[in-house]
This record gives structure tokens, C-alpha cells and sequence, in this order.
């Protein structure tokens, strides 16, 4: 039976880069969750009888969650729900199953990369009909119905069985219980070689996969282990667990410091990668080297035509503003379109979608491509793995080759996390007032040719985000980058992203964060790091 029940408001349900992330015990008060679903619904026009996808990375609250989003969508009047196995799809398997059951949109259960347990994080984004996280106009009108919001609708069925495919009903509102890992797998089947790649297992190379013990667990296990023929034991920590073993899922160098220390080690596999909470990040490492994000967007993108699904090339790419230029080399070389987009995947979509871009990627370890509409973590495994097996070369041989044919951008990103939040704003303020005095100034051999906040108007639907970023450029193309995360969930985390760009090949292998050294003390003259948040170094270097 359909219930309608009153609420009141909360004042603090804005998404954030990425949908709703708060802890958990905020999420668990009475309501919140079941408002901010209705804000979502309210927020919506046409879905009655269509499909809605909903499924989470298995942190802790999920499975509570899941039922009460099944409920309140068949309340709402919608046809049918397709809910991963135990509440699971990763990131980018619901948004494949959004597209290839045509359904009206997805609710996705994932704080990410986030630590996940009844204190850490949860979170709730919406995805439409593409399968992409939705605009910001549809985040916007959310956050409107939830400052006013004064009822829900639910049904008072009691909950279904998540544990076994198959059909089942709420009310009237037929609910599809589906594998995971199927739809997903089997996309990946048509983009990669998937022969070539297992030839190339057969014959001695090895792969780790460290899976955080988050989502990407089942979905590694299947494709590299069951289908491509690694070893048993090539993916760990495959269980998804509801606190991630007490972990951070994020695959960068400090919560995968394990498979770093592996892959630097005397006997390490010969490929090394690692995915987040809910499988839309990469970690890619070789013998020896680390591939940092923007580097590998770069990379994946001149070599994307090695396998079958890029075959035809690229018709375009797309990197987040932060995100170093090492991409823009490559499309300039390719002769296709180069855009640059506002932080957040969000900003994809109308690229991908009006097929001006192909291949898109981010700093901050997100790397994807049309074939869906979220970044992809297990996609840039895959087509790392097919680029590998067509040009039987090391990782770092390709690595170093494309740095001798296209330039180094030496990239790191500077973490200050749990910032005071008046501190932080008052740091990007008071950047923001040196905006106009800063060009020409002098830093040592640094001197400033531009200076601005960064704004995007979109090339589809002309829509324009503002406030997306504080960027200082210097003579010769070197750059810092000043922005406040928008996936925190306490106080706020200051990200300064350092870029320079060394096209000459005898200087290709010095110490990332000493090549970076001149631009980093600037970075802190310029924003009083130290004097304004009583930071000393630091949080999270990657
Ligand atoms: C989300 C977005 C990404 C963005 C990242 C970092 O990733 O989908 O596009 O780059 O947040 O955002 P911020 O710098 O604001 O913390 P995820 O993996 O957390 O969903």
C-alpha cells in the first residue's frame, strides 16, 4: 500500500561534485535519506512506468537504503527497478545497464573513493537516461524541492530478497533482481582484444589487481581471472566489504601503498592496478613506474586505436581543467577536438553525447570513454592490457617512448584534507582578490602571464559554470591550480594541482616533486598555505 508521510526540511542536502556525501549517522536521521529520494523524484518529469536502476558499492548503509529507494519507486509510479545482486553495481555497470535497458535513470549508492562504516561516508547521486551523472540544472532543482520538501511516498511492503536474481514485485512495481557482472563483462568483451590479452597472460605476464575490498571485487574476478586466464590470486581483496576492511577505497600512492610497494619491489608482476569504492577510478603502475592519471588519459589516448572498439579512432578528448595538458599534445598531434571541462564527470556528458569526444579523463585517477557515461575503472585496465598485448612493450617502455615523442608534463596534486572551512574560503578569497595584480609579477624565474577563476560555458547547451577553479599560469607553460573538494564530507580539503612542461627527453627522469619544487614553494607564497590553515606539508601527495 502507498503511503504518504510529512517531513520537514533539511537545510544541508546540496550535492556536491559528485551527488549527496555526508557520514553516516546524518544520512541515518529520520527521513533524510527518504527526502532527499523524493527531491530526486520530485525533481523529475515523465517516469511513470519506465525503468529505474538502482544498485550501490556495498558500503555500510547500502543495503538499508536500497529498500527504501525500491519502495519509494513504486510509490512514485514507476514500472519497474533493476537492482544489482545484494544491492552491488559499480559505478559504471549501472551506468551500462541504464543504457542498454533504455531506462529512465539510476539512483547510485557510492561515497567513492570515501572510507565506507556507521561513522564514515555514504552518498546518493541520480544518473539520467544516458547513463551520466545528471547536470548540474537537475542537481540545482534537487537541491530547491529539498529545502521545501514537506511529504514522500513509499510503499509499506516489507523488504525484498536482494540475494537471488529474478523477479519479484513491490505493489504493482516489478523489480529485477540481475548479476552485476554480466551486462558489464559483456560490454567489455566487444570494446577489447580479449584473445590477444589472454595470449599474452598465457605466455608468463603477470597482473595484480588490488580491488580494496569495494565493488570492483566480482567484476575483476570474473574478467581477469575467469575470462582473460590470470592467475588465481592475481585480484585481491575481492569481497566487497561494507567498511572496505577499514581501508580508504582510493587507489592512489598512500591506500595503495601495498601494490605500490609490490610493483616498485625485485619481483613484481609485470602490471599493477587498483579501483575505488565503487569502481569508476584507476591506479595503473608498472614494473617499476607509476602512471599518474593525467599521463595515462594521454597515453590511452594515442594508443586507443590498438584495440577493436577504437579502431575507427578517436573523435575527440576531454580532461577536467586541472587535469595536466599531456592530452592536449595528443590531440593536437591526432588533429581532433581538445576540450576542457569543470571538475566533475558531469561535464562529459553533453561531449559525449553530441559525439565530439571520445575518450575523457581527470587528475584525480577517472579515465573513460562513450562507451558509458561515468569514468570507468576496469576500462582503463582493459585498455592498458590491449594496448600492452599489441605493442608487447613494457608499461614503462611506452611510458617513456611517449614522453620522448610528446614532452613531460611533470604533474602532482597537493592534498590539504580536513581544512578549516573558513580558512579555506578565506584562502581562495583572498586568491581570488590577486587575480588582476598578479600577471607580470615575479617569483623567482617564475613570472606570471595569466591569472583567472575558471569559468565553462558547455559547447552543446551553452550553459555556463562559474567559479571552477583558481589558475595561475607562468611564462613557459607551468602552472598551480587552486580548488576546494567537492566530495569531502568534514571541514574542507584544499587540492593545489602543479604542472611543468619539460619537452626535453635528457630531462625526463628527474624526481616528480623536485622538478616541481620552484612551483610549489610559489603555490604557498601566493596562498599563505601554511600561515592560513597551520599546515605544514601535505595531507595526501599524489
Ligand atoms: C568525483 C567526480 C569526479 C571528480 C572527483 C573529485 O569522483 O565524479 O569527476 O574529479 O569527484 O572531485 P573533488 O576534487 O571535487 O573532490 P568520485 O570518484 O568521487 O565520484
Amino acid at each position: 500500500m502507498i503511503k504518504i508521510v510529512p517531513t520537514t526540511p533539511y537545510p544541508d542536502q546540496k550535492p556536491g561534485t559528485s551527488g549527496l556525501r555526508k557520514k553516516v549517522p546524518q544520512f541515518q536521521q529520520k527521513n533524510y535519506a527518504e527526502n532527499f529520494i523524493q527531491s530526486i523524484f520530485d525533481s523529475l518529469e515523465g517516469f511513470d512506468n519506465k525503468i529505474l536502476v538502482i544498485g550501490g558499492d556495498g558500503r555500510y548503509y547500502n543495503r538499508e537504503v536500497i529498500q527504501i529507494a525500491i519502495k519509494m519507486a513504486a510509490a512514485n509510479g514507476f514500472g519497474k527497478v533493476m537492482v544489482g545482486r545484494g544491492g552491488i553495481l559499480s559505478t559504471p555497470a549501472a551506468s551500462n545497464l541504464i543504457r542498454k535497458y533504455g531506462a529512465f535513470g539510476g539512483i547510485i549508492l557510492s561515497a567513492s573513493h570515501n572510507p565506507g562504516g556507521p561513522t564514515e561516508d555514504f552518498g546518493i547521486k541520480y544518473n539520467a537516461s544516458n547513463g551520466g551523472p545528471a547536470s548540474e540544472k537537475i542537481t540545482d532543482a534537487i537541491y530547491a524541492r529539498t529545502k521545501v520538501i514537506d511529504s514522500y511516498r513509499i510503499c509499506d511492503d516489507p523488504d525484498i530478497s536482494l540475494d537471488v536474481p529474478g523477479i519479484k514485485h513491490v505493489d504493482e512495481m516489478e523489480v529485477a533482481v540481475v548479476d552485476p557482472v554480466e551486462d558489464y563483462a559483456a560490454l567489455m568483451e566487444t570494446l577489447f582484444d580479449f584473445p590477444a590479452i589472454k595470449t599474452m597472460i598465457q605466455s608468463g605476464f603477470r597482473v595484480a589487481f588490488d580491488a580494496m575490498s569495494a565493488v570492483t571485487g566480482p567484476y575483476a574476478k570474473e574478467i581477469l581471472e575467469n575470462r582473460l586466464g590470470a592467475a588465481k590470486g592475481s585480484v585481491k581483496n575481492f569481497m566487497p566489504l561494507p567498511d572496505f576492511g577499514g581501508h580508504h577505497p582510493d587507489p592512489n600512492l598512500v591506500h595503495a601503498r601495498a601494490l605500490y610497494d609490490e610493483m616498485m619491489g625485485p619481483d613484481a608482476p609485470d602490471f599493477g592496478a587498483a579501483s575505488d569504492g565503487d569502481g569508476d577510478r584507476n591506479l595503473i603502475i608498472g614494473k617499476g613506474i607509476f602512471v599518474t592519471p593525467s599521463d595515462s588519459v594521454a597515453m590511452l589516448a594515442a594508443n586507443a586505436h590498438l584495440a577493436p572498439g577504437y579502431a575507427a579512432g578517436l573523435a575527440g578528448i576531454a580532461r577536467s581543467m586541472p587535469t595536466s595538458g599531456a592530452a592536449d599534445r595528443v590531440a593536437e598531434k591526432l588533429g581532433i577536438g581538445m576540450y576542457e571541462t569543470p571538475t566533475g564527470w558531469k561535464f562529459f556528458g553533453n561531449l559525449l553525447d553530441a559525439g565530439m569526444v571520445t575518450i575523457c579523463g581527470e587528475e584525480s585517477a577517472g579515465t573513460g570513454s562513450s562507451h558509458v557515461r561515468e569514468k570507468d575503472g576496469l576500462w582503463a585496465v582493459l585498455l592498458w592490457l590491449n594496448i600492452l598485448a599489441v605493442r608487447n612493450e613494457s608499461v614503462k617502455d611506452i611510458v617513456t617512448k611517449h614522453w620522448a615523442a610528446f614532452g613531460r608534463n611533470y604533474y602532482s596534486r597537493h592534498d590539504y584534507e580536513e581544512v578549516d572551512s573558513d580558512a579555506a574560503n578565506g584562502l581562495v578569497d583572498n586568491l581570488r582578490d590577486q587575480l588582476a595584480t598578479l600577471p607580470g609579477k615575479k617569483f623567482g624565474e617564475l613570472v606570471v602571464q595569466t591569472a583567472d577563476d575558471f569559468a565553462y560555458i558547455d559547447p552543446v547547451d551553452h550553459s555556463v559554470s562559474k567559479n571552477q577553479g583558481i589558475r595561475i599560469l607562468f611564462e613557459g607553460g607551468s602552472r598551480v591550480v587552486f580548488r576546494l573538494s567537492g566530495t569531502g564530507t568534514s571541514g574542507a580539503t584544499l587540492r593545489v594541482y602543479i604542472e611543468r612542461y619539460e619537452p626535453d627527453a635528457s630531462r625526463h627522469d628527474l624526481d616528480t616533486q623536485e622538478a616541481l619544487a620552484d612551483l610549489i614553494a610559489v603555490a604557498d607564497e601566493i596562498a599563505e598555505i601554511t600561515k592560513r590553515t597551520g599546515r605544514l606539508k601535505p595531507s595526501v601527495i599524489t
